[in-house]
Formats: C-alpha cells, structure tokens, sequence
C-alpha cells in the first residue's frame, strides 16, 4: 500500500520542493498551506504525473481549523512540519511585536499544532515518521536574528522532545537544519523588497529547496532502525548562521 506524506507549507520553496519528491517517490499526498489556488495548481500537475493528491487549506496558527482541516485525513505515515517563516532582521531592541507573534505563532505553536494531531495516530499503529523542518539558524543567533533563531531553536528542543517521547515506539523523529536556501523565504522576510532579497544569495551558490528535499526523502526512505535525528545542510561556501564566504 502507498504511504502518506502530509506536507505543511506546500505551495512554495522547501515544501513544494517535498511534495514534487516524494510524489515521485510513489508516495500519496497530502499538501496543505494558506493559498488555495497554489495548492490546487500544484495537485493539477501532481495528479497530471500520476500522484494521488488531497488538499487542505487551513493557517497552522489556526489549532481550531487545523483540527477540522485533519478530520478529512485518515493516516499519515509522514508528517513534514515545513510551514514557517521569518520576518524581519531588525535588532531585538527595536523588534516589530507584530512579527514576533506571527514568527512564534506558525514556527512554534503552529508546528505544535500539526504534532499533537498526527502523531498519536502514529504512537498507536507503532509507525510513522515525524520530520520537522529546524534551521541552521536554531543553532546560534546571527545579527538580527533573534527572534526567528530562537523559533528554531525551539524546534530544535520540540523534535529532541518528541524523539524521547516516542522512542519506545517505532515513530522515528528527525530535524533538518538548512542554512541558505533560495526560495520566497527572503522575500517574506523583507516584506517584499525582492533587491533585499536577492542580496542574501549573492556571491554564493544557495542550496534550493530539491537539495532539502532530497534529504527529507532519505531520511523517510531509510531502513526501518535507522532513525535520522538531525541533520545541518549548508551550501558549500557557508560555514555557520553567520559565516558565509561570498565571491565579489
Ligand atoms: P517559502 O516562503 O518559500 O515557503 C513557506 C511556506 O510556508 C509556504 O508554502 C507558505 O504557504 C507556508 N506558510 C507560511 N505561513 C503559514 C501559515 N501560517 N499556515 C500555513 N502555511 C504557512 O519559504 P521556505 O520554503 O524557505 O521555508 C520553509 C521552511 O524552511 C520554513 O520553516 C523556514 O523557516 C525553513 N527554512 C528556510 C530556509 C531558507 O533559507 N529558505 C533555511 C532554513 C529553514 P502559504 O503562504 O500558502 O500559507
Ligand atoms: C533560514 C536560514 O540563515 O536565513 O532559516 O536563518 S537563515
């Protein structure tokens, strides 16, 4: 029988980069975010390749429609916790509150959500496999970074917590911590200064959102007692959150 992957944040970058992998991989598909017209596109061409495919358009900050949203949803053995985003790279002092919620609310809370509903389906039929994505910038804080460094690190805490919680089942837990990857992720920081944008991936090849799907999709393809608990992603030219060698 074909297993199910439940992809948050699927209409762009890391997400969609998972859904098209693991659509290829033979997986069935569930692929939710905000954007409905998004969604639907990408179901179109999935279901055009020979996938089978369900969407669900609910906000992760939203527990109440997450909950009616997975009432549709019958097993996941794959749940990617992908969903998230930064805004901003002002100093902390002079932070947007604003941003700060929204950054705590989906990062956080939001991931929160997606595992206390999915995962004691998983505990009871003793299989399943939890990959949340973390960042390098959980790791340490970088200038500016702050708030959205402190989201991952929160994840970082959250999928260790979880792996202890479910290690006497077969639930397997993992993070993936990318550094540089170029997808809509700088453009929502910035509010929409695509210039700003762009200069985050100038002078070094940025790793793009099939690199971290690729290892998303081993880490869920691995032999049932191998159990990939983290993983840093870098591009080649970047060293750490705040080390990037870029060419001039
Ligand atoms: P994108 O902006 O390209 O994609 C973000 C996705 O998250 C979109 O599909 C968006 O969908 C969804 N999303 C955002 N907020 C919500 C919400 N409240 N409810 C539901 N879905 C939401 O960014 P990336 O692909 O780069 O980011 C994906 C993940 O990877 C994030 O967790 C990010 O922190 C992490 N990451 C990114 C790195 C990078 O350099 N790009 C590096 C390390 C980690 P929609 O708007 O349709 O709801
Ligand atoms: C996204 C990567 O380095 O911009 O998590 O924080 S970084």
């Amino acid at each position: 029988m074909k297993r199910t992957v439940l992809i948050t944040g699927a209409t762009s970058g890391i997400g969609e980069a998972c859904a098209r992998k693991f659509a290829e991989g033979g997986y069935k598909l569930i692929i939710t975010a905000r954007r409905a017209d998004k969604l639907n596109a990408l179901k179109a061409e999935l279901e055009a390749q020979g996938a089978e495919v369900q969407t669900l358009v609910f906000d992760v900050r939203d527990a109440a429609a997450a909950k009616e949203a997975m009432q549709q949803v019958e097993t996941v053995d794959v749940l990617i916790n992908n969903a998230g985003l930064a805004l901003g790279l002002e100093k902390e002092y002079e932070g947007n509150l604003e941003d700060w919620n929204v950054m705590i609310d989906t990062n956080v809370k939001g991931l929160l959500t997606m595992t206390r509903l999915v995962v004691p389906g998983m505990v009871e039929r003793n299989q399943g496999h939890v990959i949340n994505i973390g960042s390098v910038a959980g790791d340490a804080a970088y200038a500016g970074g702050n708030v959205y460094c402190a989201t991952k690190a929160a994840v970082k805490a959250i999928t260790d917590g979880l792996r202890i919680d479910v290690a006497e089942s077969a639930v397997r837990v993992t993070n993936i911590k990318p550094g540089l990857v170029e997808t809509n992720f700088s453009n929502i920081r910035f509010h929409g200064d695509t210039e700003r944008a762009d200069n985050v991936y100038k002078g070094i090849k940025p790793l793009t959102g099939e690199d971290i799907a690729d290892v998303a999709f081993y880490a869920a393809s691995a032999p049932a007692h191998v159990q990939i608990a983290e993983v840093l992603v870098l591009a080649t030219h970047q060293a750490s959150g705040s080390v990037i060698h870029r060419e001039k």
